[in-house]
């Protein structure tokens, strides 16, 4: 039985990566950090009492931002593999406190790399690197002659979070050519699910459409419509990951859908799923966005109600503009198929996100009428 040790299991990636090794058989361990509340929500089903025979998922409290508590976690686990996804992964919030982001997205990722080598671990342990498409900021200039950026594409990083996980990319690939390890980057474009966290666009977005078509929201704030993104699903994207750290050479691989779409055209694809048609019109912080057509009786807002608007508190100091990213390597070397198109994705998140929202509504009248 392969063991597999994952950081950042409680996120969304590292929920949709244990339901993977644990269908391919893995004993999967994970870290979770110490919260006040609960932060299990996401892999709450996957849960297993320990006291039963045949436990093949186990979590340990720890932190990246502590060496001691890494190496003890690595010690007693002896993984044969490593996912390292823990990581504050928001960008407009990596503006609001640079030096954490620096400590668990940066050095967090020297930690397990420096774990394993005083553990003596270097030949049995294999480490995946959860680097990203915000490495390459943007810069027109640097796409590749496709248009799109990839294995050799330059990197110009954009925000502190940018700018830590550029230095988890080049210690793990230090790591693998000074010491022979088996360390690979994942380079990869956003994606996103149900299970996205809510202050990212695209969940941000699903929400607000089930919240404004139900009639408990009446509009929904933003920042850059005009912003680009290559999306997948994280589904998909966590079965290549697997798949970088099966292969016989350590390799950094690029993983993407490469189409790009506006963040305008995200919002518009939302709510055409309730049956409603949003007209954009304005430009920069005056642009809104307004209902043109209701095709779905089960959602009726008024024609011409403004349900988009601009707000500048959620720009960024520093914006990348637009990712597109190049899955050659990756469809070819690895095999890697995805099995969901944009369309497929917003279609998921919202079915999920009315279904979410019709039952808080319920929830919240049940405890009106109860109060009465
Ligand atoms: P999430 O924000 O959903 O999950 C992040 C995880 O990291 C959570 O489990 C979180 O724990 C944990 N974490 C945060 N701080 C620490 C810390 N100090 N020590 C240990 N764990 C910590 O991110 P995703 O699942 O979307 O992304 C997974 C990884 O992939 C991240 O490294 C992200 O930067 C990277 N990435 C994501 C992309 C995407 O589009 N989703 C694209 C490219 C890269 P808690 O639940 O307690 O907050
Ligand atoms: P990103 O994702 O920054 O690409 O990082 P996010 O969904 O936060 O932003 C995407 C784009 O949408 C624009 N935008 C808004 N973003 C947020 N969050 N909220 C808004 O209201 C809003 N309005 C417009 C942003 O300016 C941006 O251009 C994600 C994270 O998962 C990273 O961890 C990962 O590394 C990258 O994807 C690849």
């Amino acid at each position: 039985m392969k063991v597999a040790l994952i950081t950042g299991i409680t996120g969304q990636d590292g929920s949709y990566l244990a339901e993977l090794l644990l269908e391919k058989g893995y004993m999967v361990h994970g870290v979770k950090r110490r919260a006040s509340s609960f932060n299990t929500q996401r892999i709450d089903h996957l849960y297993q009492d320990l006291h039963q025979d045949h436990v093949n998922f186990k979590l340990h409290y720890g932190d990246l931002t502590d060496s001691t508590n890494i190496i003890r976690i690595i010690q007693e686990v002896q993984p044969d593999e490593i996912y390292n996804l823990g990581a504050m992964s928001h960008v407009k919030v990596s503006f609001d406190s640079p030096e954490y982001v620096a400590n668990v997205d940066g050095i967090g990722t020297l930690r397990i790399l420096e774990a394993v080598r005083i553990l003596g671990l270097e030949k049995k342990t294999r480490i995946y690197q959860a680097s990203t498409s915000e490495l390459y900021g943007g810069l027109a200039e640097n796409k590749n002659e496709k248009g799109l950026y990839d294995e050799h594409s330059p990197f110009y990083p954009r925000s502190p979070y940018g700018v830590a996980k550029i230095y988890g990319f080049w210690i793990t690939k230090n790591y693998r050519e000074a010491y022979n390890m088996y360390a690979c980057n994942g380079i990869l474009f956003n994606h996103e699910s149900p299970r996205r966290g809510e202050t990212f666009v695209t969940r941000k977005i699903t929400m607000a459409t089930a919240a404004i078509a139900l009639g408990e929201q009446d509009c929904l704030y933003l920042g850059n419509l005009d912003a680009q993104r290559d999306w997948g699903h994280a589904k998909d994207y966590v079965e290549a990951m697997w798949r970088i750290l099966q292969q016989e050479k350590p390799e950094d691989y690029v993983i993407a859908m490469g189409e790009t779409t506006y963040v305008r055209d995200f919002v518009r694809m939302a709510f055409a799923e309730v049956g409603i048609a949003i007209e954009f019109k304005g430009e920069g912080v005056a642009e809104k966005g307004y209902v043109a057509a209701c095709s779905n009786p089960a959602y009726q807002l008024e024609i011409g109600k403004q349900v988009i608007a601009v707000d500048p508190q959620y720009f960024r100091p520093t914006e990348v503009d637009l990712l597109i990213g190049d899955p050659t390597k990756s469809k070819t070397k690895l095999g890697w198929v995805p099995q969901y198109d944009l369309k497929g994705l917003v279609e998921e998140m919202m079915a999920s996100d009315l279904e979410y929202v019709q039952r808080e509504k319920m929830l919240k009248e049940a405890r009106l009428s109860f109060k009465n």
